[in-house]
């Protein structure tokens, strides 16, 4: 991240205010963020299983925020075979709902992750094979999805020196249409991964404090040291 140019000037004046005024203790707090994962592999629908999670601990600091991210994928394969007389525009999904709920079972996040499939195919070829000229087969079919929350206050779920175990559910919601004949078999496989992030103020210890006499540091000594010094010193580039 590198600072503009009229920023860095603005910075440097308040810093130079601050300097040449007594500082007095003010409890340093960082802001800071630790982050959690738990999956539930990815296996036939549908199941109903669960992820465990670190609480926050209260020791660590002061909960400012709760994310929660829910990543779902659906695998699988369609077979479809038109059984119409007629030609038919099929399309197909292989879909499962993927939720991660609150112990309490109400539904915290929810996901639809869905792999497509639309053909052509010709009248009923007179064997119901999944191929030739009026059936398919899709193997290795796959798609994910995500959606994500954040907590800024109500943080009771989350804290505690134990875990949290939420409920992971999926349910197949896989289907076909275009033809009023159609033969279809799915096989609908789901997994999911959680991911938690609590941010928080680390609680340091006061600083001692330093008094430095007004008249002592004369603005013409610290201009002599340097706006640039001084940056450095306060605010260090991080490396990117
Ligand atoms: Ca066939």
């Amino acid at each position: 991240m590198i600072m503009h140019r009229h920023f860095s000037i603005q910075f440097a004046a308040a810093i130079l205010v601050a300097f040449t005024a007594p500082i007095t203790a003010v409890q340093a707090a960082t802001l800071t963020t630790v982050k959690y994962e738990s999956s539930v592999n990815v296996q036939k629908t549908n199941f109903n299983k669960f992820v465990t999670l670190p609480k926050f601990d209260p020791k660590l600091g002061e909960l400012q925020k709760v994310f929660v991210q829910l990543g779902s994928e659906v695998q699988g394969s369609i077979q479809l075979e038109n059984l119409d007389a007629e030609p038919a525009d099929v399309t197909a999904n292989l879909s499962a709902e993927v939720s991660l709920l609150k112990p309490d079972k109400s539904i915290l996040l929810t996901t639809l992750p869905t792999a497509s499939i639309a053909k052509s195919f010709a009248a009923d070829d007179g064997t119901q094979d999944f191929s030739g000229l009026s059936g398919a087969t899709y193997n290795n079919l796959s798609n994910s999805k995500t959606a994500s929350t954040s907590f800024t206050s109500d943080f009771g779920l989350f804290i505690g020196s134990d875990t949290l175990t939420l409920p992971v559910t999926a349910v197949a919601k896989s289907s076909g249409t275009g033809a009023g004949n159609l033969a279809q078999i799915f096989q609908t496989l789901a997994g999911a991964k959680v991911e938690v992030v609590y941010e928080y103020y680390i609680k340091k210890p006061e600083e001692p404090k330093r008094e430095i006499p007004e008249s002592s540091i004369p603005l013409s000594a610290l201009a002599a040291v340097g706006v640039c010094t001084l940056l450095k010193s306060k605010y260090p580039r991080s490396a990117e």
